[in-house]
């Protein structure tokens, strides 16, 4: 072998694994208490939401007992969630929000 002999050895070939995080859903439960405008006012300040999406989100919750509000990281939905029930609980309403995985 010279010196201008170069030994090409096939790089092994390695599948980097970057794995999507896992979605959840942030659910809006309906109640008969909490007033319409508040769940919205909350819709819109923790999940910056614009009033017409908030509202429309608001209704389908009343009208069908449950809304998703949005979809995002475990770590995020779960933050938003618990800020939203806070936010009811302080102003003395049972507002209920739930988190679960995106199949
Ligand atoms: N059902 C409530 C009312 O009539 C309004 C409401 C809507 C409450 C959605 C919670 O997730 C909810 N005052």
């Amino acid at each position: 072998m010279s010196d201008n002999d170069i030994a090409l050895k096939p790089k092994p070939v390695v599948k980097p694994k970057v794995e999507r995080p896992k979605l959840y859903k942030v659910i809006l439960v309906n109640d008969d208490f909490t007033p319409r405008d508040f769940v919205t006012i909350v819709l819109a300040s923790v999940f910056r939401m614009s009033k017409d999406a908030s509202h429309r989100v608001m209704m389908t919750a009343h009208k069908y007992g449950t809304a998703v509000v949005v979809v995002c990281t475990r770590d995020i939905a779960e933050t938003k969630a618990k800020e939203a029930i806070d936010l009811g609980k302080e102003a003395g309403f049972p507002l209920m929000f739930t988190t679960e995985p995106e199949e």
